[in-house]
């Protein structure tokens, strides 16, 4: 996107830090997550999402473990503030923005502003499915990802009953969404050109807008990390690592607010940085 600019020579100036600074805070945000997950921040780049998005802003929040199966649309992130819930990550966004005044995307000229929407869209409707396949239904990173790391909680005796519902239950999802009709190979395929697209919009910017955050870097992060930082094993992980642009603002973003937390307890992580 920075490169639109220049091209376009729009010539906007940056948002300063502080046009994106939430004003108003009087109490505590309570972010419902699933929790750390092999050097992410959460096992769900929507969490992620929602955690950057309340760094970004400058907001108070407390991580709280959450349950989809009791959640209020029955997945997860939702957030708690002050008596009002609020369930999906990008509703969670524009209630940052409309109840603390924040801008998230003042940096961005109109056009900037519609290409960081489907760049979101991208990742999520499309780049988070494939995600899903390849930590779901691949046996190899079920068995070292998820099923080993993420059932703790289940009672030992319902455990192995518990990785079949929920193993079927996603693929119910892929079958829904499409990308689980492919055969073996498509879906990793169109994954790879998500990335490269991803790649070349990003360029060597520090962030998709420029030097200033917006609110598409925290969807971006949380898809990219996902990908590209647990020990697991796909095709679309190695292009992904192979995009050192990628490689190196996730690394960026990743040590710039989520030093020191990723294995930590969740107080560590409820500062904003
Ligand atoms: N559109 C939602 C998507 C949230 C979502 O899909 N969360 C998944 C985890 S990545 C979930 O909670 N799944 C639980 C389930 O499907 O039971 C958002 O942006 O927050």
């Amino acid at each position: 996107m920075r490169a639109t600019t220049t091209l376009q020579g729009y010539g906007r100036e940056q948002a300063s830090a502080s046009s994106i600074a939430a004003q108003g805070q009087t109490g505590e945000i309570l972010l419902y997550r699933f929790g750390p997950f092999l050097g992410t921040p959460d096992a769900s780049p929507f969490v992620i999402k929602a955690m950057l998005l309340l760094k970004f802003a400058g907001l108070r929040y407390r991580l709280l473990d959450g349950n989809p199966m009791t959640a209020p649309r029955r997945f997860l992130p939702f957030i708690r503030d002050e008596g009002v819930t609020v369930t999906d990550s990008t509703l969670i966004r524009w209630h940052i923005e409309r109840k603390y005044g924040v801008a998230f995307d003042a940096a961005l000229d109109p056009r900037q502003r519609a290409l960081a929407w489907a760049i979101e869209r991208m990742c999520e409707d499309h780049l988070y499915f494939a995600l899903l396949a390849l930590r779901w239904i691949d046996d190899h990173n079920f068995r070292d990802g998820l099923g080993r790391h993420m059932f703790t909680a289940v009672p030992l005796a319902v455990r192995p009953l518990a990785k079949v519902v929920l193993r079927r239950m996603n693929r119910k999802r892929l079958a829904g969404h499409g990308l689980g009709r492919h055969d073996a190979g498509d879906p990793e395929r169109l994954a790879m050109r998500d990335l490269d697209a991803l790649a070349a919009l990003l360029g060597e910017a520090r962030y998709l807008g420029g030097d200033t955050p917006c609110a598409a870097d925290a969807t971006l992060f949380g898809i990219l990390t996902s990908i590209i930082t647990p020990p697991l094993r796909s095709p679309i992980i190695a292009a992904a690592r192979g995009h050192a642009n990628l490689v190196g603002y996730c690394d960026r973003i990743m040590s710039q607010y989520f030093a020191g937390c990723i294995e930590g307890s969740a107080d560590r992580c409820s500062s904003a940085s």
